[in-house]
């Protein structure tokens, strides 16, 4: 395919995977976040699978002028053409709400879960708008239909993003720009070792999808201009303890 895809969260898990999922259709690819190292080591691959090109932008997405350069890079490699934005980077956290000392991390998550995503989508929407069926996928989480222990700020971002992108859908329904909601269960990646709080790894991933899963799934779903997706095969909504 020709098509223009640009991926956050790019150097690990679901986004590394949906990034290889493209690469196998010829796609010309952006990856995006924060360590250069892994998307070098992501866009070798997507190379070797058959990317037509790739292009990786080193982009911390709660930082504005960084999301700026991302859009701008991409907008100058391929002529202001974007098919695809997937909305993938985040954070997770792992502890009771009430051993926070302080209330930094909240902060921090809303930064990255729920500013980053909209903060990369208002910038790249022009793109976007200007290439015919485009699609904005968001990775936002069975987190954000239900609440789960030991994730509270988590949960709360991902209950944002939803309302934030259902919002966008209606408004961008009639503009060509078509938007899709993904709800992952639990999924095999890194994102619970890097998690912010220092509260034990709480939970059980005995059963969880494969990232390469989740990410045939997710650009299955976008192909087929699907509003919504729902990962529950594991954990059924707010009965997981
Ligand atoms: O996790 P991981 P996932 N600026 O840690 C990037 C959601 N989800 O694939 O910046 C830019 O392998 C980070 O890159 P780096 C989850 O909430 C997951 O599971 O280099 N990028 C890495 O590429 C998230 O929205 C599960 O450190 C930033 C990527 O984000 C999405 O899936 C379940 C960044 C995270 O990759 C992908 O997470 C579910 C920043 N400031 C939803 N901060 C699950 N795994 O079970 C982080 O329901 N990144």
């Amino acid at each position: 395919e020709n098509k223009v895809v640009l991926i956050t969260g790019a150097s690990s898990g679901i986004g590394e995977e949906i990034a290889y999922e493209y690469a196998r259709h010829g796609a010309r690819i952006v990856l995006a976040a924060r360590r250069e190292q892994e998307l070098q080591r992501v866009e070798l691959k997507c190379r070797e699978l058959g990317a037509k090109e790739v292009l990786s932008v080193p982009t911390d997405v709660g930082d504005e002028a960084q999301v700026a350069n991302l859009i701008q890079k991409t907008r100058e490699a391929f002529s202001s053409q974007l098919d695809a934005l997937y909305v993938n980077a985040g954070l997770s956290m792992g502890e009771p709400f009430e051993a926070f000392q302080d209330l930094s991390v909240f902060r921090t998550l809303m930064e990255v879960n729920y500013f980053g995503c909209i903060s990369v989508t208002h910038q790249a929407l022009p793109l976007l708008k200007q290439t015919p069926q485009s699609r904005i996928v968001v990775t936002s989480s069975v987190a954000g239909l239900a609440g789960i222990p030991s994730r509270t700020g988590y949960c709360a971002t991902k209950f944002a993003v939803r309302g934030f992108y259902e919002a966008l859908q209606s408004e961008l329904y009639d503009q060509g720009v078509f938007v899709t909601l993904v709800y992952p269960g639990a999924v095999v990646t890194n994102i619970n070792a890097t998690r912010l709080g220092s509260g034990p790894a709480d939970l059980d991933m005995k059963g969880a999808m494969t990232a390469e899963t989740c990410a045939k799934l997710m650009v299955k779903a976008t192909k087929q201009g699907r509003k919504e997706l729902v990962m529950t095969h594991k954990f059924k909504l707010g009965r997981m303890w």
